[in-house]
């Protein structure tokens, strides 16, 4: 075979470090998005301080203000969202099919997911782990006490395959209570028909918040038996949109980091700072690139505030959830939060 002579366009640009400047292609799925001047984004059926809906249908949560960043990024309007309620078995589906634009629905990143499924992870929002919630009054101090439990458990999360990997390594017997929607598998396990319920940690702290007659009745155990990174995904074909959504999180959480908040993000439109002229878009960004505008940054700040601000509205020690910022405190506040530069 011969070699060809010619380098192509693309390499040479690569070569100079002018990748920019070819722009990149254009995805299929902000072209529909625009067209139909609404974004459809596959949520859970209802788990608070997540995705919940209240009593008007209006939705809210952390994996939510992520739908109303991307909605205000590439239409201008953080309420331009159509919600999808999925259950853990039809969220992949949806996606795939074209259903929705997006999937933030506290989905774990695994390898066989990412690889196996025709969809991407994005950028973690959520640092998180899987553990046990049980009733007070059987006096459970350690996952180790289990032995013989009823686990409830929904289909088609990770969950059911770390329990059987937990208690198989433990040499722990347990019987699965395997129930796919959520408000029925709540509702057995407060009315006592399991000893536990296993799932990620925000999930169970959400459901003890909302859903127990008496939230100081039940308890979560010390364990954690897994990672459990939660990200938005989107379909693997469409690189562009894969990009926006995850630089819509490293934005949020930049922001965090240059202390620009939904307050304050109009006076920092004045900065002298390169780093926050080009993430807010007044000296150029990635905004064309992305087909989006140059201020699509300062949008998402504007409609959903920093990651800090995102946080305390929905899971943070002022909600129900009271939950300490612990690993998604930022890089140099003992966490594992870090922006990459908008460069
Ligand atoms: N993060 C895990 C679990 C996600 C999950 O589906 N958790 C259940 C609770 S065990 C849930 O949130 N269900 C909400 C629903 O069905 O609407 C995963 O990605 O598999």
């Amino acid at each position: 075979m011969t070699k060809t002579p010619f380098p192509t366009l693309r390499a040479l640009a690569a070569l100079f470090g002018l990748c920019a400047a070819l722009g990149a292609q254009a995805g299929p799925t902000v072209d529909a998005i625009k067209a139909r001047g609404q974004l459809v984004c596959g949520v859970s059926q209802g788990s608070a301080g997540l995705s919940l809906p209240d009593s008007q249908g209006r939705w809210s949560g952390l994996d939510v203000d992520f739908c109303k960043a991307l909605a205000a990024a590439t239409l201008g309007a953080p309420d331009k969202v159509r919600y999808v309620p999925l259950s853990s078995q039809q969220r992949f589906p949806a996606l795939v099919s074209g259903e929705i634009d997006v999937l933030n629905r506290n989905t774990t990143v695994t390898s066989g997911r990412d690889a196996g499924l025709g969809i991407s992870a994005t950028a973690i929002v959520f640092y998180d782990g899987q553990g046990f919630l049980v009733p007070r009054k059987l006096g459970v101090r350690s996952a180790r006490e289990l032995d013989g439990a009823q686990v409830c458990v929904q289909p088609g999360t990770n969950n059911e395959q770390n329990l059987v990997d937990w208690f198989t390594t433990h040499k722990l017997k347990y019987r699965p209570v395997v129930i796919e929607n959520l408000v029925e598998l709540e509702k057995a396990f407060y009315a006592g028909r399991c000893d536990v319920y296993l799932s990620d940690a925000s999930t169970l702290a959400a459901s003890r918040s909302a859903r127990a007659g008496n939230p100081d009745d039940f308890v979560i155990l010390p364990e954690r038996i897994n990672k459990s990174p939660l990200s938005p995904w989107v379909r693997e074909a469409d690189a562009n949109w894969a990009s926006i959504v995850r630089w819509t999180v490293h934005a949020v959480v930049a922001a965090e980091e240059l202390g620009i908040t939904s307050a304050n993000v109009d006076t920092f439109l004045a900065s002298k700072d390169p780093q926050v002229r080009r993430l807010l878009g007044v000296d150029p960004g990635i905004g064309k690139s992305f087909q989006l505008d140059e201020r699509w940054v300062y949008r998402v700040i504007k409609a959903v505030g920093n990651y800090g601000e995102i946080w305390d509205r929905n899971v943070g020690p002022k909600t129900p959830l009271k939950l300490d910022r612990g690993l998604n405190a930022l890089w140099n506040q003992g966490g594992l939060l870090y922006a990459p530069p908008f460069q």
